[in-house]
């Protein structure tokens, strides 16, 4: 996150981590991404090399995490991964991740996964036909990048506030052109201080609506970070929610 502030996870508790087992045991960072039931973690599809669902053993997901490199056992729990399920229409050839999303199934330990605390909590979904309109302001959250170009990720979980983009804004020529379509959307800070960046991708965009959050965007692409003109592009949850239920077996979410 450039910009923003250093966040407590109470302040998004729905934050996973999510890391990457190496051969040789070491644990890398790969993205973030967000609890959405006990067992489920929506994140993007991105974050893993093609034969992922395959390699699912590789990948633990930390829920409850302040620091990166610290670790606190009363606040997280870590879960190993059961199944990956990257969105059948993922697809970068335009270089434009479209349908830039995957779930997560985290493996249960004594048949429970994980345990709602003051550090670990759902996140909702909106509603299938839920659109919010240009101009709202939204907070990201995560583990990445403070500043485009930096080789190392920031230690703390940051948030930011970012404002929703008109489409027909983020398509102009200046901007994205079609590098952006209906299954994404852009958010940016009005003066282009605060941004996801570099390994914040995978994790929340969540926007209030009648004074309750939901998980309206998943962080996908940008170029560069907190640059002008150059948003960050997030995945539109609000199209896929038929393709969770199908995968996750959690109810249908409905209006009201
Ligand atoms: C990334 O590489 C990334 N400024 C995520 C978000 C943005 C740029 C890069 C948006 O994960």
């Amino acid at each position: 996150i450039v910009g923003g502030t250093v966040a407590t996870v109470e302040s998004h508790p729905w934050v996973a981590a999510i890391f990457w087992h190496s051969k040789s045991k070491e644990k890398v960072f790969r993205c973030g991404g967000s609890l959405i039931s006990a067992c489920w973690i929506i994140t993007a599809a991105h974050c893993f090399p093609e034969g992922s669902q395959a390699s699912h053993q590789c990948f633990s997901v930390t829920l409850g995490k302040n620091a990166l490199n610290e670790s606190d056992p009363t606040m997280e729990q870590t879960f190993r991964v059961d199944q990956i399920f990257i969105h059948e229409g993922f697809n970068n050839s335009e270089q434009n991740y479209n349908n830039d999303i995957a779930l997560l199934k985290l493996m249960a330990k004594h048949g429970k996964c994980v345990e709602e605390t003051n550090w670990v909590k759902t996140v909702c979904l909106p509603p299938p036909l839920q659109s919010l309109q240009p101009g709202v302001t939204c907070e990201i959250a995560g583990y990445g990048k403070e500043k485009f170009g930096l080789w190392y990720r920031s230690q703390y979980l940051k948030k930011a506030q970012v404002n929703l983009l008109a489409d027909n804004v983020c398509q102009q020529k200046d901007y994205y052109g079609n590098m952006v379509n209906n299954n994404m959307f852009c958010a940016a800070r009005p003066d282009w201080s605060q941004d996801a960046c570099e390994g914040d991708s995978g994790g929340p965009l969540v926007c209030e609506v009648d004074n309750r959050l939901f998980l309206f965007g998943i962080i996908s692409w940008g170029d560069g970070c907190a640059m002008e003109n150059r948003p960050g592009v997030y995945t539109k949850i609000t199209n896929y929610n038929k393709w969770v239920e199908e995968k996750t077996n959690l109810p249908s979410i409905t209006a009201g």
